[in-house]
């Protein structure tokens, strides 16, 4: 499987992140993409496709404080990791702010997504990776490619970061597809609910989300993947959350995946775009599914059988002892 990286996506490094109250070492490391890398066959560096297909997700507002934030931050006096400490409620009013901490509450919804130095430069070009691994499809050279995207990007919406992640990399390829004429479902399948990239596609008819996630009444993100959440006006139906409970093992798991292929199919794609965190793995250190590394490759065979190109996007996996040998795992269920 052609697959993609850019070395550049090592400079984010941020060192910290809060949790349960106190400052927890932060778990999207850099080493996990090393840990990745080394196990993949045919690497390939990204090509660049410059700010526009970013700029047709996101916020142009949005993207300049990414640029700019760490460099704000230094400049007020700080150091270390840009970091907010106060938020709007919902529905607050638009305001031209300056302060540096309140565009970090305005562009950001957690407190475990720190701004360092480099994550501009590493999130530009994990996102190129993303976009450079989809023109490997959309030129037919290949029918799956895996795009080494790091940092992650699934909670990242239009205007806002969280959840390690700053641009939506498997939006951007999405919709970068749905411009050159695809028909594009995105299949979910990181721990977590994939809350930024539903909230981009929520009112759209034409991109089906499906994700399968930790119930979020027990986890991150909390506010978004719930059941009932499908989608609004002509989007109506076409966002498909399955949260499953705690526990979950690679027999509920497949159940969930069966109705989510069900649904991508009578969606009538013509290409997937998933985004696979390895965080739904049994000794992973954050979350709480059972999943082992030889159910990886059934679960990407099952997604394979929908015999359609398939774009893969990394997400999540905090056991990086075990990350590269996961990943490994389902890149050859796809292919077998
Ligand atoms: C892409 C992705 O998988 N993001 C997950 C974000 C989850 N954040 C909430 C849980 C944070 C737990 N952090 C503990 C750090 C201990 N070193
Ligand atoms: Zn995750």
């Amino acid at each position: 499987i052609p697959s993609y990286f850019d070395e550049r996506q090592y400079a984010h490094e941020p060192h910290q992140e809060l949790h349960n109250g106190g400052w927890a070492t932060y778990a999207e490391k850099s080493s996990r993409a090393g840990t990745i890398a080394a196990g993949l066959a045919n690497l390939n560096p990204a090509r660049d496709f410059g700010l526009g297909p970013l700029l047709d997700v996101h916020d142009g507002g949005y993207v300049d404080f990414l640029r700019i934030a760490h460099s704000e931050w230094i400049a007020a006096g700080r150091e270390g990791d840009a970091i907010g400490y106060t938020w709007p409620v919902v529905r607050r009013r638009e305001l031209k702010l300056d302060r540096i901490d309140a565009k970090l509450g305005r562009y950001s919804f957690d407190a475990a997504t720190p701004i360092a130095e480099g994550t501009w430069v590493a999130s530009y070009w994990s996102a190129q990776t993303a976009l450079t691994a989809l023109a490997a499809l959309l030129d037919g050279e290949a029918s799956t490619s895996f795009a080494l995207c790091r940092p992650p990007g699934h909670h990242a919406g239009r205007d806002y970061c969280g959840g390690y992640c700053y641009l939506n990399n498997a939006a951007i390829a999405a919709q970068r597809a749905r411009r050159q004429g695809r028909r594009v479902a995105i299949l979910d399948l990181d721990y977590h609910h994939g809350n930024g990239t539903q909230d981009i596609f929520y009112d759209d008819p034409d991109i089906f989300f499906a994700s399968i996630h930790a119930d979020p009444v027990t986890d991150y993100p909390f506010f978004w993947g719930h059941a009932d959440e499908r989608g609004e006006g002509t989007g109506e139906g076409k966002t498909l959350n399955l949260p499953l409970p705690r526990g979950t093992d690679v027999m509920g798991y497949q159940e969930a995946l069966g109705v989510a292929l069900n649904a991508i199919a009578a969606h009538q794609a013509d290409l997937i775009v998933l985004s696979f965190g390895a965080d739904t793995f049994e000794d992973d250190p954050i979350s709480y599914f059972r999943l082992r590394k030889d159910d990886y490759p059934k679960i990407a065979a099952r997604v394979a059988s929908l015999e359609l190109p398939i774009l893969v996007i990394m997400e999540g996996g905090y056991a990086v002892d075990a990350l590269g040998l996961n990943v490994e795992a389902f890149l050859a269920g796809l292919s077998a």
